[in-house]
């Protein structure tokens, strides 16, 4: 094993790899930009190394300055996580290249695999269906008029270089062939540095399914199932599921194996996806696809992904550590019949985006309150705490609540329940639209394809959720007003009741020293006890109060009733003796705080009146 490894990432998958390597008694590096000077990744680790400026092209993605950092460190491996510099084939042959070690698929695997048609050359060779397309580039419109004629439209026209959505033009009509190939040629250009193209049938409908690789140098390919990634708004997943709701065992088995022989054909090692599109067909609410169902390899991420979490927690194998140990030449100490799938789990990617604003990202902001859900089944892969600021300069991915259950159902309650518990407070996230997916029929039911959130969720619904379940209304940053809303925690008769103060204009209320947010470590809500002097419970009216300590007997008033002066509005016994409390003045009751039964202090607050 390893002794020190760079991880050239940040956030949460530089914290997920660092434990791994925790667990393997390996050294951490990490890495860090100007923005990220007090970030999670960099408090984790057993060393760190600025790379440059926020501007990830000068310091995350700057091959020298990372490669440079790792020699200082004496580091023997380089951890690329996902994105960044994970699929640059030639930043791996680069470390390659040097003394230390690439933790990740061979460079030659990973430019095999990158370049589209070559990538669908290998697959069809190895008996692993492709979309029907071409397997060289097109140049003409006369190719996609051809192919048009074969395999009727639509046609989808993809850069050679492309993945996840970019440099794809789908062609309904012949008319349209000329247009729709030269704006892709144009894209994969200005994208990929690359204007090769080619041509597939276009699938309507398709469920997004990928399959999990582990493979090491000595030729050993597992498959770890598969995970279900059809809830995409614009291409960027929202939740990922495994196993997928929609295939039979039959059918998870045949993809499965699809996509080892994939791997074993490209010579791959390391951890890998394998992305297929599953045809869908017309059925019934409880039917799944069977092993008739038509499904297409698309492309292979020679990386770690975002969601690796999903197959972690249902085969129990910890990928991470498995990347390290074949890079380190270990041996998979696993057979294939070994994998088992344990129940359910789904990943709920935790954005720092305001679904109501079409998912805009937030312009920045403070976790001014962060308390993550835990307990049994839960997950938590992030890299922030209470305090923290937001960093904007990179996605808007502050973390991952991965929930495990027995069964779908039971991890949709759990799920639910997570939610829930999950409090972020500074700024808005997408945790009020993961809540709605939990109530939504078709995701419920598992028969949501691709195309779900961008052409058929209603746009009011994810409204009304964040409305419900967003940042309370008045802290909103945009209010020109200002309005200070001070929460406080009351406690009566022993029960505890949230009481919220609104005060428009000037801030008055002085906030008490180490409450609120922005210093660092955790805080608490500040209790305030009815000994506080009362002023919590509310602003004025008045209260009627216990005089002695006792038990109440019976309440006479509800919330809404008119009294009057000297009214009866409860039964207080003490000392053995009945007492009537009554009323001062007469109003409405605003607040009735006992139930018959409660005892109560001296001084305590019983009714207040308006
Ligand atoms: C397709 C397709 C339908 N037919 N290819 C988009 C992302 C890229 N990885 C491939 N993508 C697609 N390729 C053919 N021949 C539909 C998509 C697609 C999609 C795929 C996976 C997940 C979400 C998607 C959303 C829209 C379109």
């Amino acid at each position: 094993m390893f002794s020190k490894v760079l991880v050239a990432n940040r956030g949460e998958i530089a914290v997920r790899v660092m434990r791994a390597c925790e667990e393997l008694g390996v050294r951490t590096v990490a890495v860090y930009s100007d923005a990220d000077k007090h970030s999670g990744h960099v408090r984790y680790a057993d060393e760190a190394y600025n790379v440059g400026p926020a501007r990830a092209a000068d310091s995350y993605l700057d091959h020298e300055a990372v490669i440079e950092a790792a020699r200082k460190a004496g580091a023997d491996a380089i951890h690329p996580g996902y994105g960044f510099l994970a699929e640059n084939a030639e930043f791996a042959r680069k470390v390659e290249e040097t003394e230390m070690v690439w933790v990740g698929p061979s460079s030659d695997a990973m430019e095999r695999l990158g370049e589209k048609t070559k990538a669908r050359k290998v697959m069809n060779e190895a008996g692993v269906p492709i979309v029907p397309g071409t397997t060289d580039p097109v140049d003409d419109p006369a190719e996609v008029h051809d192919f048009g004629e074969e395999y009727g439209y639509p046609i989808a026209i993809k850069a050679e270089g492309g993945g996840g959505g970019r440099g794809m033009k789908i062609v309904r009509d012949p008319d349209d062939a000329e247009e729709k190939l030269q704006s892709a040629k144009r894209e994969g250009e200005a994208y990929f540095d690359n204007p090769s193209v080619y041509l597939e049938r276009y699938l309507e409908n398709p469920r997004h399914i990928e399959v999990q690789i582990l493979a090491d140098h000595h030729g050993n390919v597992r498959h770890l199932g598969e995970r279900d990634c059809s809830l995409q708004r614009r291409h960027q997943k929202v939740i990922e599921e495994g196993p997928s709701p929609a295939l039979t065992d039959e059918l998870r088995e045949k993809i499965g194996e699809a996509a080892r022989r994939g791997a074993d054909a490209a010579d791959y090692y390391n951890a890998g996806t394998f992305e297929f599109l599953v045809e869908e067909e017309p059925r019934g609410d409880d039917e799944l696809l069977g092993p008739d169902a038509d499904f297409y390899f698309l492309e292979v991420n020679t990386r770690i992904q975002v969601e690796h979490t999903v197959t972690e927690e249902i085969t129990g194998i910890d990928i991470v550590k498995w990347q390290l140990r074949v890079a380190a030449d270990e041996e998979l100490d696993f057979a294939q019949e070994d994998v088992g799938i344990d129940g359910h789990a789904i990943e709920y990617r935790i954005n720092a985006e305001n679904p109501a604003n079409d998912f805009a990202p937030a312009p920045g902001g403070t976790f001014e309150t962060y308390d993550p859900p835990g307990g049994i089944g839960v997950r938590l892969d992030d890299a922030i705490r209470q305090g923290d600021d937001l960093v904007t300069d990179y996605d808007s991915m502050v973390a991952k609540l991965v929930v495990h259950a027995s069964d779908r159902e039971e991890c949709l309650a759990r799920s639910e329940r997570a939610l829930r518990e999950y409090e972020i407070e500074g700024f808005h996230t997408i945790i009020p639209f993961h809540r709605l997916m939990i109530s939504d029929e078709a995701f419920r039911s598992g028969t949501h394809t691709t195309k779900y959130l961008d052409e058929e969720l209603d746009r009011s619904r994810i409204e009304a959720a964040v409305e419900r379940w967003g940042p309370a209304e008045g802290s909103d940053a945009d209010d020109d007003e200002e309005v200070t809303e001070r929460e406080f925690t009351v406690e009566v008769n022993g029960k505890r009741f949230q009481v919220s103060l609104e005060e428009r204009g000037a801030p008055a209320i002085e906030l008490p020293a180490g409450g609120g947010g922005g210093g660092g470590g955790r805080s608490r809500p500040d209790v305030a006890t009815e000994d506080d002097d009362g002023s919590a419970v509310t602003a004025d009216g008045a209260q009627v109060t216990a005089e002695m300590q006792g038990t109440i007997l019976s309440v006479e008033v509800d919330e809404g009733d008119e009294v009057e002066g000297g009214d009866v509005v409860c039964v207080l016994e003490a000392m053995k003796m009945e007492n009537d409390v009554t009323t001062q003045a007469g109003g409405t009751v605003t607040q009735v705080l006992v139930g018959e039964g409660d005892s109560v202090d001296m001084g305590d607050v019983l009714v207040v009146i308006e």
